[in-house]
């Protein structure tokens, strides 16, 4: 083994610390970092399959114009033409960027640099808008700064967490898992889970909510009202403090139970454990923020741990959990179109000093377009030019079409991407190819505002390049070369840290003064930090309104404005499921986290289901206003009646029709223009089509318009699931002959369809389909792929989708660490093993991330019923 370089995990805002170490075959195995205080050497499956993700199959790596492979020097030239031609025609205005919190804190201070203080507009805006926008519009009001007042520390040290709209388990499993161990050394510490699912987040949950969806608003704004009743606030304690508690007191617990759904009893034992409790956490994340009034609802949970003065201490506050390892970096560079660099605003101040230190006279005056505002605006052509780095906004973005037609019709679309195959790329004119995980270099700071560096261990591919560094070859084109001259990450980061303490004195929040005279040695080996990191030391918390006081805003809770109706009768809520990420760019193509879940499902409640006559595991059509998506139906009473839940990850590359923002509406919160992304009214119909079945095959192939497809991850074969309405295979037989293919076919009686089709003794490509889904033996199939030669007998086996001898299918993995399927697990529990301890130590399930344990505890209720 070589030695580790030690670097951090490039998926959630846990923001794990990582070693990757090359073993004697030459991959790399990626293991948790002892020594990083994010998760003390855990990793969850995600983080644990990084060394998975490391192959080159499916990287963009040369340069493109129109498609086709030019030259660095050519895209770049050209690129920079374009953009100085429509800045001079059409005004700094007319351009923009789109960016991501998945960028490293260096390249994403350098697009900031170029599009604000040298362009001279402001319109960069990130995929964050769709993330944290209300986050930081809620620390602003409250503190005058965005300054997250919380560690994940405090955990250990509080009474009472409060998880709301925060499925943990899944989409922050090392910090949930934190919070599963910190509850076993101290069982009398309460966990409440506020979602209007029952996820996996609520096995550890002594009590579950199970509100009306987007209602939350009134369950902290009755909180306010009860907590002044039983302790009222000293007079002008808070700015805004009158008014947010006249509307507070509107908002009785019969009010709350009743605008909420949710028993008066519960609620009261919510608000009395909260305002009993010593210290206690609140840990929000999508389902408050996606929201159209998703600030409102940030402000109500901030204005709660203010009243009660739960707040800067130990174990308190109100912790916004962060989605991507560097949204928080991106606050930090000002990324998002309403902020400047280091948490300074658009005021002449601001923008005064911003002049002096980047030593230009161009700085944006005015906040400029926020993501949907943004794509409309392509859409009308009055912003004629976007560079998209690091995101997927045809899949990310709400109303998907319209995103879509915006880029068709946009003279100049440039994407930064490290995938080949993405749904943007797809309308890009200019794409450059970017170093991905391993490769790139540099900072990321995660929820708990801990700066960590991600360092590089692999060499070059291709002739992929760091964001950063496109970014300043593009500036040096349009001539501001002289503030573009880095030749390395520590420099851009030296000039970020130095710009934080620039006339600060106290005065802004962000301050990482301290690390702005680091050498490239000490960037190299710097330890995770948490800011700020001033040469003066650590400030308490305190607020940096002009008043010096918190501010209490006044709420008035709403319901979404998305309404359930007689034609669309039920609520689509979106989110996350444990093993993908994303769009999929990464994680889709990692077989052991496609065995998990491997298409888009519909989580239904048995009432609903009931009533749409829809089985389990039957397909769904979904329709909203805007468009249309198929899943399969799973119904659970995780689920509340009246709404329905569908993952947001697959893209038109996983799926055909498996798109969830071509349903959602582009309707967003007004003061942060973050969207209602979780909220959508649908309706479903049972979809019975003629045939289901797989299909593998050797490349890549074309499918007839009518047929429904999910892309699978197989190694080294194409491999999908597919359904059709019409039951003619005539078209797999034209794609056949068209290749001179030998079919060999089996069919019974309109029952099933099996095809094989061979050249040379080579297998092509194998389809099986029946009436209902056939049960086929996948490792045998991938076996015949990767074997040149089978016997008769061994074809004859094939065509049936049966294995030669008795490999067992383990059915639907559940643990991804160590790939231990439903049934073995089943099979475990049949033969005597009666907890989650018992099955961990037969099959090792549950014992490496823990993610699984919910899923295993529900097998063991579910046989023991
Ligand atoms: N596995 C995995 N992990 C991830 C990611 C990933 O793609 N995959 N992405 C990362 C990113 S960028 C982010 S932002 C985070 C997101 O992390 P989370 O916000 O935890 O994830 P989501 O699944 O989007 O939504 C969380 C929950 O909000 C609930 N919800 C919906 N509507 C409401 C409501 O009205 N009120 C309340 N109280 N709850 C509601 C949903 O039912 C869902 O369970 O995850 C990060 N971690
Ligand atoms: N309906 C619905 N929609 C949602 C959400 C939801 O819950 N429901 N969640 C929203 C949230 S919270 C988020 S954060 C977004 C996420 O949505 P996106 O940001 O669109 O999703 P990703 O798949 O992470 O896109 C990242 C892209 O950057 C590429 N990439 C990876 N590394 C690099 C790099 O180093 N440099 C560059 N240039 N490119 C790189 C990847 O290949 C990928 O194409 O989705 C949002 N959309
Ligand atoms: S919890 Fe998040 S940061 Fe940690 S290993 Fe998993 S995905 Fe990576
Ligand atoms: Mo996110």
């Amino acid at each position: 083994m070589n030695a580790a370089v030690r670097s951090t995990c490039p998926y959630c805002g846990v923001g794990c610390g990582v070693e990757a170490r090359q073993t004697e075959t030459g991959r790399y195995d990626i293991t948790g970092d002892k020594r990083h205080p994010a998760n003390f050497g855990r990793l969850c499956v995600k983080g644990a399959a990084l060394g998975e993700t490391l192959g080159l199959q499916g990287r963009l790596l040369y340069p493109e114009i129109e498609g086709e492979r030019v030259e660095w020097d050519a895209a770049l030239a050209h690129t920079a033409q374009r953009l100085r031609t429509i800045i001079d025609e059409h005004g700094p205005q007319a351009v923009a960027f789109y960016a991501s919190g998945q960028l490293l804190t260096e390249d994403y201070y350098a697009a900031n640099k170029l599009m604000k203080g040298f362009i001279g507009s402001a319109n960069i805006d990130t995929n964050s808008r769709l993330c944290m926008s209300s986050a930081v519009v809620g620390y602003k009001r409250a503190f005058g700064a965005d300054a997250v007042p919380c560690s994940y520390e405090d955990l250990e040290q509080t009474d009472l967490v409060v998880l709301v709209g925060s499925n943990a388990a899944w989409a922050h499993p090392v910090l949930y898992q934190r919070l599963v161990q910190a509850k076993q050394q101290r069982p009398q510490m309460k966990v409440v889970v506020i979602d209007p699912r029952r996820t996996a987040t609520c096995d550890i949950a002594d009590l579950h909510l199970a509100l009306r969806p987007g209602s939350d608003a009134g369950l902290f704004v009755g909180l306010l009202n009860y907590l002044h009743l039983q302790q009222p606030l000293a007079a002008e304690q808070f700015d805004g403090q009158m008014a947010a508690l006249a509307i507070a007191s509107g908002w009785s617990m019969a009010k709350c139970a009743d605008f909420c759904q949710l028993e008066a009893e519960a609620v009261q034992t919510f608000w009395q454990w909260f305002s009993q409790a010593d210290r206690a956490m609140t840990l929000y994340t999508m389902g408050i923020n996606q929201s159209s009034s998703g600030s409102d609802k940030c402000s109500a949970i901030i204005n709660v741990h203010l009243a009660s003065g739960k707040l800067g201490r130990a174990g308190c506050g109100p912790f916004s959990l962060t989605g991507q390892p560097n949204a928080m970096g991106g606050r930090e560079v000002g990324g998002l179109a309403n902020q400047l660099a280091c948490h300074m605003n658009f005021e002449p101040a601001d923008i005064a000093r911003l002049g002096r230190f980047w030593g230009s006279e161009r700085i944006a005056e005015t906040p400029g377009l926020m993501a949907v505002e943004l794509f409309a605006a392509i859409g009308r052509g009055e912003v004629k030019a976007v560079w998209i780095m690091g995101t997927n906004p045809v899949v990310s973005l709400p109303d998907a079409a319209r995103v879509e037609q915006a880029l068709a019709k946009c003279p100049l679309v440039i994407v930064s991407d490290v995938a080949l195959h993405t749904d943007t790329g797809r309308y890009a004119n200019v794409r450059f190819p970017v170093l991905s995980w391993g490769e790139k270099n540099g900072t990321v700071t995660n929820s708990e505002r801990r700066i960590s560096r991600q360092r590089s261990f692999l060499s070059v591919p291709g002739e992929a390049r760091a964001d950063w560094w496109i970014i300043s070859q593009i500036a040096r084109r349009l001539g501001f070369g002289e503030a573009f001259g880095w030749q390395h990450p520590q420099e851009i980061f030296c000039e970020h840290a130095a710009l934080s303490g620039y006339e600060n004195d106290g005065l802004r929040a962000f301050d990482i003064s301290g690390l702005a005279n680091l050498s490239r040695e000490q960037y190299d080996a710097l330890e995770p930090v948490r800011w700020p990191v001033t040469t003066k030391g650590e400030r308490a918390f305190k607020s940096w309104r002009a008043s010096g006081k918190f501010q209490l805003v006044p709420v008035e809770p709403e319901l979404p404005q998305a309404v359930a109706d007689r034609c669309y009768p039920l609520i689509l809520n979106t989110g996350r499921i444990r093993d993908q990420w994303h769009t999929m760019t990464r994680t889709g193509g990692v077989p052991r986290l496609m065995q998990h879940i491997n298409m888009p499902f519909l989580e239904i409640h048995p009432y609903d289901a009931q009533r749409y006559g829809i089985q389990d595991a039957a397909l769904v059509r979904i329709a909203s206003r805007r468009g249309g998506m198929v899943a399969r139906a799973q119904v659970s009473v995780i689920q509340q009646a009246g709404s329905v839940f569908v993952p947001m990850h697959w893209s038109q590359r996983f799926a055909r029709k498996g798109q969830i923002n071509s349903l959602v509406a582009d309707v967003c919160d007004p003061h942060s223009g973050q969207p209602e992304s979780k909220q959508t009214a649908v309706r479903i119909q049972r979809w019975q089509p003629a045939w289901q079945g797989e299909i593998f095959a050797r490349d890549p192939i074309a499918f007839a318009a009518d047929i429904q497809w999910w892309r699978q991850a197989s190694p080294e074969v194409e491999h999908f699931l597919c359904a059709a309405d019409s039951p003619s295979v005539a078209w797999l037989e034209t794609l056949a002959a068209g290749r001179g293919w030998q079919l060999q076919t089996a069919c019974g009686d309109g029952q099933f369809y099996h095809l094989l089709a061979w050249r040379e003794g080579e297998l092509q490509l194998a389809f099986y389909a029946g009436k209902s889904r056939p049960e086929i033996n996948h490792s045998a199939v991938l076996a015949a792929f990767a074997n040149g030669s089978l016997t008769p007998a061994e074809r004859h086996l094939l065509l049936a989708g049966k294995a030669p001898g008795a490999v067992i299918d383990a059915g639907k993995t559940i643990c991804s660490c160590f790939g231990v399927g439903e049934k073995t697990i089943l099979a475990a529990i049949a033969t005597g093993c009666q907890s989650v301890a018992m099955l961990g130590e037969k099959l090792q399930c549950g014992t490496n991330c823990g993610s699984c344990i919910p899923e295993l505890r529900a097998l063991l209720t579910k046989a023991a019923n």
